[in-house]
C-alpha cells in the first residue's frame, strides 16, 4: 500500500473571481509576448556579485568524503539547494551554488587504514565518486570543490590568527590516551578496553555498547590502542579553545536584528540555535591531535591540527577562492550578499553558532549565514538508511535501477522533509509517477502537443481569447505567484504542487473546451479550438519553466517539443504568450513512462537489506573474504550506532541498531575472530577531558 507522509495535492480551492483589473493585468501580460533577448545575465564564470543587483551565495552542507551518499543525504543538501540555485538562476539573481567534499579529520585516517591507501587517496577517491553521484542527478553547482587545499589552510589560518589577536583564544590542558608505540594521542574511538561501568570488554573509547553509558577514553580498563594493540597510558596535551561565552552577545544582536529578522530560517534550525544560546555558549576546543587536517600554526601547537567543525566550514569559503581570486566580493561583503544555508538538522549548530563565532571574532567583515534550510530526516520505507545493512539506495545504485535521475529528484522533492521525518517509499513513488507525472503532466502537454501537431501542422494558429481565458490566465497566474513566493521561501515542496495545480487547469481548460471536437465545426469553432491549443502549447512552456528547478532534463525536453527560444527561459510572475501564431513546434512525444508496480517489487527486495544475523548461529570457520566482509559490516554498523547517538534518535531505535552491532561482533567471536573492529571515527562534537584546570587566555605576543 502506499503510504504517503505529505498532502499530496493541494486541495481544490473553489474557482476564485477576479477584478476586472486582474483580469485586464493578466491580458496585458499575457500580451507582452515574445521579446527580444533572454533579460537573464549569461552564466559566466567566474560568477560575481553585482553592486545593487541581489546576490545570493548559496551552499550545500560539505558531505563527508569517506562514504558514498545514499538518498537522504542527496535530498538533504545538494538536490535542495540546486533546486533553489536553478530558481534563482531562472530569475536572474546573481547566485553561486557551491559545494565540495569535506576531507578532514579522522574519518578520513580511519577509512584510508581501512582501504589500505592514503588519506589523500582516499579523497581523491571518493571526491570522484560524490561528483560522479551528483552528475548524475543533475546537480548543476557553479564549483564543486575540496577542503584538503592550500586555500583551506591559507584562509583557516588566517581567521586563526584574527581570532588570536582578538583574544579570543584559551588554552587549556587535557589528558588523553596517548599510543607510545605509535606515537601519538588517540581519539576516543581509536582506543578500547573494558568498560568501567560493567565490565563489557569490547568497551569502546567514548561508550560502551553493552550498557550504553559514556564513558571517557582513560577512565576505560585495560586500554588497548585499536591501530597497534599496545597499552596507551594518560598525558596531558595542550589545547586551545574558542572563546564563545565572549562572542555570545555579538552573535545574538546579528541574529535577532539581521538573520532571524530578515531571513528564512525553518523551525527546527531557529529552536536549535536558540537552544544553545539559551544554554549558554562554553568555550570550544578547536585543536586536535591529529595528523590529517588543516596545521595549527601556533607556536606549542604544531604537532596539531584544527578540529573538524571549526575548519570544515570554512571549507565554503576556500572552496570560493579556489573558484576564484575575487572570492572576497562573495566572502567579505555582508550588505551585498545574502547567504543561503542548506543543510540537515544535525549540522545546524555548526552553521549557526561556531561558524559565525568564527567569522565575528575574526573581525574581519565576513558575510555571515542569512537564511538557513535545514532538513529533517528521510527513511527508506520504514527504516533507516544504513550502508552495513544494505538498507535503501545509495548514489552509485540509484543510477542502475532504470528509473531517470529527473523521476528521483521530483519524488525526493515531492517527500523533502522540510517539517517532519518523512520516507521514501517505492509504492508512493510509482503511484506519484504514475498519477502526477504521467496522467497529470505528461498527459496534458502530450495531448495538446500531438493535437497541435496533427490538426495544425505543429504551427500555433492564430488565437482569439474569450472572456474564460482570461479567467483561466489570471488562474494561472495566482499559481504562478504562489509558486514563485514558495520558492523563494525555500519551501520547495509546496511550490512542487503549485506546478501540478497548473497543469491542472490546464487539463480542465482541455476537457472543458473538447478543441477535438471543435476543429471539425464551424469556422467560429474552429478558431475557438485553435485558440485553446495556443493557450496549451503556452501553458506547456510556462510549466516546463518552473519544471527546470525539479526536472531539468524533462524540462529541456518540452523546451525542445516545444522547440521554444532559449531566450523564453525566464521566470516571472505570470503567464506570457512566448509562442505566437505561426510559430512552428519541434516534435512532440511521450515525456513520462508508466512505473509498474512488479518493476518496484524487485527494486525493493533489492534494496531491503539483510535480515540482521543471530547470535546463535553455529560456529564454524570463515573464509579471510568472509571475515573481511563481517568486520567492514562491523564498521559500518558501528558508524550507523554512533550516527544514530550524535542524531539523538530515539531510545528503542538505538537499542536496536546495538544489538544488530553486538550480533555481528558475536559472530566474528563465534568464528574465532580476532575481537571487535570498528575503526570508523565520526566527528567528535564534544572536547576532550579536561583535567579540571583553568583555562588560559591566549596572548598574541
Ligand atoms: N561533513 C557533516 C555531514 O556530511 C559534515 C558537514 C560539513 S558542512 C561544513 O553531514
Ligand atoms: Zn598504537
Amino acid at each position: 500500500m502506499a503510504t504517503s507522509n505529505v498532502d499530496d495535492v493541494k486541495s481544490q480551492e473553489p474557482a476564485r473571481t477576479f477584478t476586472l483589473e486582474e483580469l485586464q493585468a493578466a491580458y496585458s501580460h499575457w500580451s507582452e509576448g515574445k521579446k527580444g533577448p533572454s533579460p537573464l545575465r549569461p552564466r559566466d564564470h567566474p560568477l560575481l556579485p553585482v553592486a545593487g543587483g541581489r546576490n545570493v551565495l548559496i551552499s550545500s552542507a560539505l558531505p563527508y568524503v569517506n562514504n558514498v551518499p545514499h538518498l537522504g543525504n542527496i535530498i538533504g543538501c545538494v538536490l535542495s539547494a540546486d533546486a533553489f540555485s536553478r530558481f534563482c538562476r531562472l530569475r536572474g539573481y546573481n547566485s553561486l551554488f557551491l559545494c565540495g567534499t569535506d576531507e578532514y579529520g579522522t574519518a578520513t585516517e580511519t577509512k584510508a587504514i581501512e582501504e589500505g591507501l592514503t588519506p589523500r587517496q582516499i579523497c581523491d577517491k571518493y571526491n570522484a565518486i560524490h561528483k560522479q553521484v551528483y552528475d548524475w542527478f543533475n546537480i548543476d553547482f557553479d564549483t564543486f570543490g575540496r577542503t584538503s587545499t592550500d586555500e583551506q589552510t591559507k584562509i583557516a589560518q588566517d581567521i586563526f590568527w584574527k581570532l588570536h589577536k582578538n583574544g579570543l583564544l584559551l588554552a587549556e590542558s587535557m589528558e588523553q590516551l596517548h599510543c607510545g608505540n605509535c606515537n601519538r594521542f588517540l581519539a576516543d574511538r581509536y582506543v578500547e578496553g573494558t568498560c568501567p561501568l560493567c565490565a563489557y570488554p569490547d568497551c569502546r573509547g567514548d561508550q560502551c555498547d553493552k550498557c550504553g553509558k559514556l564513558v571517557n577514553a582513560t577512565e576505560l580498563l585495560n586500554p588497548k590502542c585499536k591501530q597497534c594493540g599496545a597499552t596507551p597510558v594518560v598525558k596531558s596535551s595542550d589545547h586551545l579553545f574558542l572563546d564563545l561565552p565572549k562572542i555570545q552577545p555579538e552573535l545574538e544582536k546579528y541574529l535577532e536584528k539581521e538573520a532571524f529578522g530578515k531571513g528564512m530560517w525553518t523551525h527546527n534550525a531557529k529552536l536549535i540555535t536558540q537552544s544553545w544560546l539559551r544554554d549558554g555558549l562554553k568555550p570550544r576546543c578547536i585543536t586536535r591531535d591529529l595528523t590529517w587536517g588543516t596545521p595549527v600554526p601556533l607556536e606549542g601547537y604544531t604537532s596539531k591540527v584544527f578540529y573538524v567543525w571549526f575548519d570544515a566550514p570554512i571549507g565554503y569559503i576556500s572552496i570560493t577562492a579556489n573558484y576564484t581570486k575575487d572570492w572576497e566580493k562573495w566572502w567579505k561583503n555582508p550588505t551585498q550578499v545574502e547567504y543561503y544555508n542548506f543543510l540537515g538538522k544535525d549540522n545546524v549548530p555548526f552553521h549557526s553558532v561556531i561558524f559565525p563565532c568564527s567569522l565575528l571574532g575574526a573581525k574581519d567583515n565576513y558575510t555571515l549565514v542569512t537564511h538557513m534550510s535545514a532538513t529533517e530526516y528521510l527513511n527508506y520505507e520504514s527504516d533507516k538508511f544504513s550502508k552495513s545493512r544494505g538498507v535503501g539506495v545509495f548514489g552509485t545504485d540509484a543510477i542502475s535501477t532504470g528509473i531517470d535521475a529527473d523521476i528521483y529528484r521530483f519524488y525526493l522533492l515531492f517527500v523533502r522533509p522540510e517539517n517532519q521525518d518523512t520516507s521514501f517509499s517505492w509504492a508512493d513513488l510509482v503511484l506519484k509517477n504514475n498519477t502526477e507525472l504521467l496522467n497529470n503532466i505528461g498527459n496534458f502537454i502530450n495531448r495538446g502537443l500531438s493535437f497541435l501537431d496533427k490538426n495544425f501542422g505543429g504551427v500555433i494558429p492564430e488565437m482569439k481569447l474569450i472572456d474564460e481565458d482570461f479567467q483561466l490566465l489570471a488562474s494561472i497566474n495566482c499559481e504562478i505567484a504562489a509558486y514563485v513566493s514558495n520558492m523563494e521561501q525555500v519551501c520547495l515542496k509546496e511550490a512542487l504542487r503549485d506546478i501540478l495545480a497548473v497543469s491542472r487547469l490546464g487539463n480542465q481548460m482541455m476537457q472543458a473546451a473538447q478543441p477535438w471536437a471543435l476543429v471539425k465545426g464551424t469556422d467560429e469553432q474552429k478558431i475557438r479550438g485553435g485558440t485553446v491549443i495556443g493557450l496549451a502549447a503556452n501553458i506547456s512552456l510556462q510549466l516546463s519553466i518552473m519544471l527546470l528547478p525539479f526536472m531539468p532534463h524533462y524540462s529541456k525536453v518540452i523546451q525542445q517539443q516545444l522547440n521554444a527560444p532559449d531566450s523564453c527561459y525566464y521566470l516571472v510572475e505570470y503567464l506570457i504568450c512566448h509562442l505566437e501564431a505561426g510559430h512552428k513546434i519541434g516534435t512532440p512525444g511521450p515525456l513520462f513512462r508508466r512505473i509498474e508496480s512488479a518493476e518496484v517489487e524487485d527494486l525493493k527486495k533489492r534494496f531491503a537489506g539483510k535480515p540482521a544475523p543471530k547470535p546463535d548461529i553455529p560456529a564454524a570457520a570463515l573464509s579471510p573474504e568472509e571475515l573481511e566482509a563481517l568486520n567492514k559490516e562491523i564498521t559500518s554498523q558501528g558508524e550507523v550506532v554512533r550516527s544514530l547517538k550524535t542524531q539523538n534518535a530515539a531510545k528503542e531505535e538505538i537499542d536496536k541498531a546495538v544489538a544488530v552491532l553486538l550480533g555481528l561482533k558475536n559472530k566474528l567471536k563465534l568464528h574465532g575472530g580476532a575481537g571487535d573492529s570498528t575503526k570508523a571515527e565520526s566527528n567528535k562534537k564534544g572536547a576532550a577531558k579536561a583535567k579540571g584546570g583553568q583555562k588560559t587566555p591566549v596572548t598574541s605576543g
